[in-house]
């Protein structure tokens, strides 16, 4: 029998939150960093009270949870922000096991303390373990050099690209900056946080990348690791050495501890900058160099092609196919999505209970972290049933497909989980059937936070196609008001 999650109050507001050795001023869930972690059982109910004590609209979104459209917290999409001073009660139904988080939707706030870990568990967890800990993984300036909206409009005021952030890994350029600090459960590499346990040991690690801009390389200092799940879906297990984990996604592993104390390291790909934690078996052995050189994180890494979903997980063959275009607009900090940019969104059709493929192709010079609203999709290639997932890096010039079944109706984001380019514009929409006219849809008063115009195009190149806009261009003043302008118009150079 399920049980239901306690009801748990998320007060965004903000506060000085301690690094370690550094206290910062930033906006969080309470005092915590990351906020409070919240606990299901799949099929049961999370009830979350959010309390805005921002000065600023917020929401919070349960990134791959399969959730009710209404209570995504996509503001403009399925819900209205709130308003600062305003309370939202979260009440919705977990379907599935596994690692997931929260976090802000709105502007560049999931860039500040505004996350935290979501575990739904398997009441009936086929995996054996003695114990478990979870590992969120964040790229951290707010209150440092500035705040993220200081650092997005440092952006926009460049065409230039870091040339020096480079991985082979992600084929070219990693990410927009360097962030001053990288964290493990809010901690730096100098304080860093510790896991207790004891030799012998089987311990599930959840690893979360919370980050906006920064893929992480993980490794436990001596030890391989059995990857056993990504994106809360279980996939056949795998042993490796390293793994890299995008924005937005998820990985379980299990390890057998030895004794000692142990560095677990996430290498900012590419960046020359690392998240540090410390796995403690034992009392007396020392505390690992947060610098040390780790040999696992040359070794063996995990690839998409290893992981394969268990076959009750396996979606049916899809009967189209539509394609979606990654792109950058000559400016250099523009990033679309067939052709178009968040304030007029591509958006794919679907009907209820089809499967279809999405061809990514990615035309962009950099990769991207893809993640769509309430579904998880398989990854498919020739002769090859991938993962469950719901957030996928796609390198440049790489073409993914990825299958999705129809089986949550609603108006949903699909976006770059780099969130400098979702800002940048690299935000389209998944949407069921015409697209809704005008204001209101969903049946929760939502506005569209966008202005009426473009809500509802239909630009997949093999789509149903031809519905583009109509029923969809009330322009709406106020609603161009509703989220601090997370998608306001650029000038043009
Ligand atoms: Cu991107």
């Amino acid at each position: 029998m399920a049980r239901p999650a306690r009801g748990v109050t998320l007060r965004a507001r903000p506060a000085s939150v301690s690094l370690g050795r550094r206290t910062v001023s930033t906006w969080a869930y309470g005092e915590s960093l990351p906020g409070p972690r919240i606990e299901a059982t799949a099929g049961g109910i999370v009830r979350a009270r959010l309390v805005n004590d921002l000065p600023a609209p917020t929401t919070v979104h349960w990134h791959g949870i399969r959730i009710d459209p209404r209570m995504d917290g996509a503001p403009g999409y399925t819900q209205q922000a709130t308003r600062p001073g305003g309370t939202f009660d979260y009440v919705f139904k977990v379907p599935d096991p596994g690692t997931y988080f929260y976090h802000s939707h709105v502007g560049m706030q999931n860039d500040r303390g505004l996350y935290g870990p979501l575990i739904v568990e398997d009441p009936r967890e086929p995996l054996g373990y003695d114990e478990e800990f979870t590992v969120v993984l964040d790229d951290w300036l707010d209150g440092i050099s500035g705040t993220p909206d200081d650092a997005l409009a440092r952006l926009n005021a460049s065409t230039e690209h870091d040339d020096t952030l480079r991985s082979d890994l992600l084929g070219g350029v990693v990410g927009e900056l360097v962030h001053p600090y990288h964290l493990v459960n809010g901690r730096t590499p100098d304080a860093p946080a510790v896991f207790t346990s004891r030799p012998g040991r089987l311990v599930r690690f959840r690893v979360i990348n919370a980050a906006a801009d920064t893929p992480f390389r993980v490794a436990l200092g001596g030890h391989r690791i059995a990857i056993t799940h990504t994106d809360g879906f279980p996939c056949r297990p795998v042993t490796v050495d390293t793994f890299l984990i995008g924005m937005g996604e998820r990985y379980d592993f299990l390890v057998r501890l030895g004794p000692g104390a142990f560095p677990l390291v996430a290498e900012a790909e590419g960046k020359r900058a690392r998240a540090f934690a410390v796995v403690r078996t034992t009392k007396i052995a020392a505390t690992p160099n947060r610098n040390v050189r780790l040999p696992e994180l040359d070794g063996r890494i995990l690839t998409y092609a290893d992981l394969e979903a268990r076959g009750s997980d396996e979606l049916p063959r899809p009967a189209r196919r539509v394609t979606v275009t990654l792109g950058m607009r000559p400016s250099g900090n523009e990033w679309t999505m067939n052709d178009r940019l968040a304030n007029d969104p591509m958006r794919l059709r679907v009907e209820r209970g089809e499967t279809i493929r999405i061809v990514l192709d990615n035309q962009s010079p950099m990769w991207h972290p893809m993640h769509l609203h309430g579904h998880t999709f398989q990854l498919r290639g020739t002769g090859w049933g991938g993962p469950r997932k719901d957030t996928v890096n796609i390198k440049p010039r790489e073409r993914l497909n990825i299958d999705v079944k129809a089986d949550n109706p609603g108006e949903w984001m699909f976006h770059c989980h780099n969130l400098y380019h979702q800002e940048q514009g690299m935000m389209g929409t998944f949407g069921y059937g015409p697209p809704p006219a005008g204001v209101g849809h969903g049946g929760h008063g939502g506005q569209d936070a966008r202005g009426g115009r473009g809500r509802g195009r239909d630009s997949g190149h093999a789509g149903h196609g031809g519905d583009g806009g109509r029923g969809a261009s009330r322009p709406d003043k106020s609603a161009e008001r509703a989220d601090s302008r997370r998608h306001r118009r650029k000038p043009k150079r």
